[in-house]
């Protein structure tokens, strides 16, 4: 069973945490009107003051912040503090936009590294754990969360970076590794070359893992557990929030426990933009409750997931349980009339063991209708009347999820050219044809 990292907080009464997050987020409503001009003019908007904050209820009575509001303030316009009370930055890719920036305050890093301490804890992190951590340092959050929480538990931190792969593997069996974070999809990258390495991967150190930064669905990571004979746990977080570090799954691994003493969830329906019932889908909205740096106020964050109506959980922890990220609600296709998340094609290839680790969807137009084709790696090199029964076999599959057929086509192992930093699931050129 795991260990809480901070018992005191992680078990508290929920009343007792309630107590805690209406304080703190008085406190932050009072800082962001006074210190941040574009919430000082929404609230004058609004017709609000701090003072009309009694009960957390109130949170409704306050403004929702996009990411389109920290773009058009880019990059210091949010913040509540000056850059001389900031002592790090980071910022998201910026691929699709400006970057989101945010500065932290020793504050803000203090929280951000007892916070990850708890999630790395929750997933079986001690004090006797070598730690490798092979995510790139930079302005990319990723790598310093963890780098400050393992620390924080106490672990011997290997800072190993960005990729590389071979030489990723070959330092887990040297040093005995026994702890891998990173990127989902990266574990699985990893158990690729272990493959045409030779390492047998269950003969490593490695015993548990925690991934995330980008959908991760049961199915890869039962594939990640089954590769490398390990317990792997989900981390989900965000730039704007801290990074990596605001939710985690227990070893109860049914649900991820949100930090409710750093930050306030709400689950919206994303068109009415009300509040759904507990258990149902909408987009996850977080309000920061003691960030110093760049506070911010109902968050839009697009991501897709319930939150569960569960007062305690079996580990003994309080804090509010969400499910797995199911998507963005950005990432929602619409093929020929149909909602189709990405996570839902990945549930049915991760269940099939003919299947690799990498996949794509490409979608096209012809004849005016949208053509979906399916790229999938097979895990090893398959004859052509293998590679035949596989398409056959996926193509139903996939058709009982998405109610009409896609096209597949069977590539080799790593036969998917590599991407950035996370996967790209999503190749849509369906506007481009109809433009041509
Ligand atoms: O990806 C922070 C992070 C780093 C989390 C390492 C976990 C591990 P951003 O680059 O700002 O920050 O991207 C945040 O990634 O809004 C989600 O859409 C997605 N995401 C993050 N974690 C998960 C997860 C980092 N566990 C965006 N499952 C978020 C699904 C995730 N999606």
């Amino acid at each position: 069973m795991d260990k809480p990292f901070n018992k005191k907080i992680e078990t508290m009464p929920r009343k007792d945490l309630k107590e805690i997050q209406l304080k703190n987020l008085k406190k932050t409503v009072k800082n962001v009107n006074d210190n941040v001009p574009f919430y000082n003019k929404k609230f004058k908007e609004f017709k609000i003051t701090p003072d009309d904050i009694k009960t957390l209820d109130d949170i409704r009575k306050l403004p929702l912040t996009t990411k389109n509001d920290l773009r058009d303030n880019a990059p210091f316009g949010m913040m509540a503090t000056s850059l001389e009370n900031c002592n790090e930055l980071h910022a998201s890719s910026g691929t699709t936009g400006i970057p989101i920036t945010t500065c932290y305050t020793q504050n803000d890093i203090d929280v951000w590294s007892e916070v990850m301490a708890r999630c790395l804890s929750m997933s079986g992190l001690t004090k006797k754990d070598i730690f490798q951590n092979p995510i790139p340092y930079g302005t990319f959050t990723g790598a310093f969360g963890f780098h400050y929480g393992a620390q924080k538990v106490g672990a011997l931190v290997i800072p190993t970076g960005k990729g590389q792969s071979e030489r990723q593997l070959k330092l887990m069996d040297y040093y005995g590794t026994t702890f891998i974070s990173g990127v989902a999809s990266y574990a699985m990258r990893l158990s690729q070359v272990a493959q045409d390495m030779d390492i047998n991967l269950k003969k490593l150190k490695v015993r548990n893992g925690l991934f995330g930064a980008e959908m991760f669905t049961p199915g890869l990571k039962k594939r990640i557990m089954d590769a490398w004979n390990m317990d792997v746990h989900d981390i989900y977080g965000l730039t704007e929030m801290c990074g990596p570090g605001v939710s985690t799954d227990c070893d109860q691994h049914d649900g991820l426990h949100l930090w409710e003493d750093h930050f306030l969830i709400e689950c919206l329906d994303p068109k009415t933009l009300e509040s759904v019932e507990l258990e149902e889908e909408g987009e996850i909205v977080l309000t920061t409750l003691t960030k110093e740096g760049m506070p911010l106020l109902r968050y839009r964050t697009r991501d897709i997931a319930k939150i569960y109506d569960q007062v305690v959980c079996e580990c003994g922890r309080t804090h509010v349980k969400h499910t797995t990220i199911k998507g963005r609600s950005d990432d929602m296709l619409i093929i020929r009339g149909t909602n189709i998340y990405p996570g839902q094609i990945e549930s049915v290839l991760m269940k099939n063991q003919e299947v690799g680790g990498n996949w794509r969807m490409i979608l096209t137009t012809e004849n005016n209708v949208d053509v979906l084709k399916v790229e999938v790696e097979s895990k090893t090199i398959m004859s052509q009347v293998e590679s035949m029964n596989l398409e056959e076999s996926l193509k139903n599959n996939i058709k009982s999820v998405i109610v009409f057929t896609p096209r597949i086509e069977i590539l080799p192992p790593k036969g998917i050219p590599k991407t950035g930093l996370k996967a790209k699931r999503v190749i849509d050129e369906r506007k481009r044809n109809e433009d041509e």
